[in-house]
């Protein structure tokens, strides 16, 4: 902190044993993001209509307005009454999500929605996928000991780009490999930052990592690496697997990934000879259609061979099951009706051009509030999400902190303050803290909190609840004073310890007394329709799902003649998802400062592409106009276009996710924004 308003450079801190003072390239610049000369700083109203690709500059008067926050706020509350008035309260759609990971910043829009009886929000954009089949196979949101890896002889990085999305990781595998030896085996589709670093590099074709699981257990029976005692104590039907697995040889996965029966069998003979083997499983290969079956058959490689067992084996994803944090007061929980719908978040552009199908013969949606995401530029569908938008009979209000492609089609602007202008608390996802966020600065100029905001519609609104009453603090030490178990502390507690450890000990973490079902054993064949899940209702296709850990062909997009390439559209090392994108220097960093689609140089050949050149890339759901990047550490057939560049970018406007497709994945939902087919070719300059 320079003064009351400035901050300096952000350092980790080396006392915290996950992050051990490592920080992520793009947090280390906040500075530049929170100073930003075109932040956001007074509440805008839109003069015109609406016009998809204007209104990105804020000071441009012809487009925006300066309007006092009383004003903005009794207009939103007029706008959302009027709404009510004509549809019924689910007309109105407060849409929100992860920008802050902060519990009160974040959820807090939730006590409004739960009290004017407003449509829900389903969470589906990001873990759905990936919890899914995690909780079909240990029924708990939890693992190893993420610290463990450095006491690990084998890491598989499957499906993470963890140099750019959790750089934490590395470096408790890289001192794994350091002190003891370990190796590091990563699986993805391309040769990335982390695949670089590794012993073992897989590069599988999208969406195959079911085959390589399969043949990874295959050679564990066949070549008596399986823990027959294990299996018999901890798994529900270890025999019947065997058996299924029989014909799921090398050869045959090596048909399906890519991969050479070579590298099969040595990543399963590692696997196999190396007890303490740790899997550190991502979200990447679960935003495909058979996403919930792949992560499901990757898990199941640990309760086969029993690594699960030892100091340093096992598995680990996410340890959001671990905290204990009372989120009824901020939720508003106590308010909510079960009876109102709940809307598909990933399917907002469907939902906004009146598709029936996701509006549950319900009203239209003709009124949003929308705080922490970016859905004009991340969503599926972009076309139908940008037409939805543009409708004049839609009312939304962007709350946010920058220009974004979704605050440029809105007709009010708030400005938020970032996360060091307000106090919040955190639970880790990578890890096992839970954390204070104090407030450390003041906002510049008119910028207030997400929490200020709900508070001040409750108001206008209306409506009451204790929890409209209550500062940021005060919901924080009711959360930790009102936790289930008998962990409660204060925030004074939590204040004088900076952050708590929750992580379960080690038999619970390894789930040695038991998986989280009532038979306390590893699910090889799910119960789909019943996992304790994202099951809101939406549960569709469990009946063609795969009994047992597959290959699910039939559910991904596989190329075909008109359109011969499979496109992932994998994070950008600089950005987080669409944050940071506005800020010059991790624009910069970016490859040449502009969206890039990479492709084998044979492929460019092919197809008459340079290096540097102009694409087109296409399916029939949209076109989009970006580079071409040679590079070698891609198959043929497959292209990377990495992070979510804002719209206006691209040639056309049109962002990457015109190509994402927003159909829900099977069984509970989720976008598979790395599953697409698509056509490309070279386009004049
Ligand atoms: N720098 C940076 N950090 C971030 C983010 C960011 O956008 N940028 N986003 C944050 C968020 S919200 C999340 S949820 C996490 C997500 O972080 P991750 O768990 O890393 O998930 P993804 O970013 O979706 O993709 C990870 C990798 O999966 C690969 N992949 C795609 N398809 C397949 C496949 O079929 N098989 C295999 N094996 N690999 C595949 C991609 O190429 C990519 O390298 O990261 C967080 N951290
Ligand atoms: N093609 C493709 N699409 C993807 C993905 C992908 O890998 N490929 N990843 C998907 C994933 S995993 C996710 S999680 C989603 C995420 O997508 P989003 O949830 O839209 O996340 P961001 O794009 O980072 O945007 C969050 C916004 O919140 C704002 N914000 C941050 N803090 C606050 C605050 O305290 N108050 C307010 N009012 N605003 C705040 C930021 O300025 C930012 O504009 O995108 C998904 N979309
Ligand atoms: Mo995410």
């Amino acid at each position: 902190m320079l003064d009351e308003r400035t901050i300096g450079r952000i350092h980790g801190s080396k006392e915290n044993d996950y992050t051990a003072g490592v920080i992520c390239a793009k947090v280390a610049r906040y500075s530049e993001r929170i100073h930003n000369p075109n932040r956001l700083v007074h509440p805008l109203v839109r003069k015109g209509k609406k016009v998809a690709g204007e209104g990105r500059d804020w000071r441009d008067a012809s487009v925006w307005q300066r309007i006092g926050w009383d004003e903005a706020l009794d207009l939103v509350a007029e706008k959302f009454d009027a709404a009510e008035a004509r549809y019924g309260a689910e007309t109105v759609w407060p849409y929100y999500y992860a920008g802050t990971m902060g519990l009160v910043q974040r959820d807090g829009i939730h006590r409004l929605r739960h009290a004017k009886r407003y449509s829900g929000e389903y969470d589906t954009i990001c873990i759905t996928p990936a919890w899914t089949g995690y909780m079909a196979g240990a029924g708990a949101i939890r693992g190893a000991d993420p610290r463990e890896m450095a006491k690990s002889d084998l890491v598989v990085i499957w499906g993470t780009n963890a140099v750019a999305t959790q750089v934490n990781v590395m470096t408790h595998a890289i001192r794994a490999r350091k002190e003891r030896g370990a190796k590091i085996a990563v699986v993805d589709v391309y040769r990335t930052e982390t695949m670089k670093q590794a012993d073992i590099g897989l590069c599988l074709k999208p969406g195959t990592d079911g085959a390589l699981a399969c043949a990874v257990m295959h050679v564990l029976f066949r070549d008596g690496h399986a823990d027959r005692g294990y299996l018999a104590k901890y798994t529900d039907a270890p025999a019947e697997l065997e058996a299924h697995l029989a014909t799921r040889t090398p050869e045959w996965a090596s048909a399906i990934t890519g991969l050479s029966v070579a590298e099969i069998e040595d990543f399963a003979k590692a696997v196999g000879t190396t007890k303490r083997t740790f899997f550190r499983i991502g979200y990447g290969f679960t935003r495909s259609r058979n996403g919930p079956v792949s992560i499901h058959a990757v898990l199941s490689i640990p309760a086969v061979s029993g690594a699960w067992q030892y100091e340093g084996g096992g598995a680990f994803h996410s340890n959001s099951g671990i905290f204990r944090v009372n989120k009824q007061m901020v939720e508003g929980s106590d308010l909510r009706d079960p009876l109102v719908r709940l809307l598909d978040q990933s399917r907002i552009g469907p939902i906004l051009t009146g598709d029936p199908d996701t509006l549950f013969g319900g009203p239209p949606v003709t009124a949003m509030l929308i705080q922490n995401t970016n859905p004009v530029s991340v969503a599926p569908e972009q076309h139908k999400v940008k037409r939805g938008f543009a409708r004049e009979d839609l009312f939304v209000c962007v709350h946010e902190q920058v220009m974004t492609d979704t605050a440029a089609m809105a007709d009010l602007i708030l400005p938020a303050t970032m996360f060091l202008e307000h106090d919040d608390i955190y639970r880790g996802g990578g890890h096992q803290y839970v954390m204070l966020g104090p407030k450390i600065v003041e906002p510049p100029a008119e910028c207030r909190s997400n929490h200020f905001v709900i508070c001040e519609l409750a108001k206008r609104l209306g409506v009451d609840h204790p929890g409209f009453h209550m500062t940021e603090r005060e919901h924080i030490d009711w959360m930790l004073k009102n936790a289930p178990g008998d962990n409660r502390i204060t925030l004074a507690e939590l204040e004088a310890a900076r952050w708590i450890d929750c992580q379960p000990d080690f038999r619970t973490a390894h789930f040695l007394d038991g998986f989280n079902h009532p038979d306390g054993r590893f699910r090889f064949k799910p119960d789909w329709p019943r996992v304790r899940y994202g099951n809101n209702g939406t549960v569709g296709a469990w009946q063609i799902m795969p009994e047992l850990p597959d290959y699910w062909d039939g559910a991904i997009e596989v190329a075909d003649a008109e359109h011969p390439f499979r496109l992932a559209t994998s994070p950008a090392r600089s950005f987080l998802n669409s944050s940071f994108n506005e800020t010059p220097s991790s624009r910069a960093k970016e490859h040449n400062g502009r969206p890039e689609v990479m492709i084998h140089p044979e492929d460019a050949a092919a197809r008459g592409i340079v290096h540097g050149g102009r694409v087109r890339l296409g399916n029939r759901r949209g076109v989009v106009t970006l580079h071409a990047r040679l590079f070698d550490g891609l198959r043929r057939g497959v292209l990377v276009s990495e992070g979510i560049w804002p719209n206006t970018a691209f040639h056309d406007g049109n962002g990457i996710n015109s190509l994402t497709g927003a159909d829900p994945i099977a069984p509970f939902g989720g976008a598979a924004v790395h599953d697409n087919r698509v056509w490309i070719e070279a386009v004049p300059d």
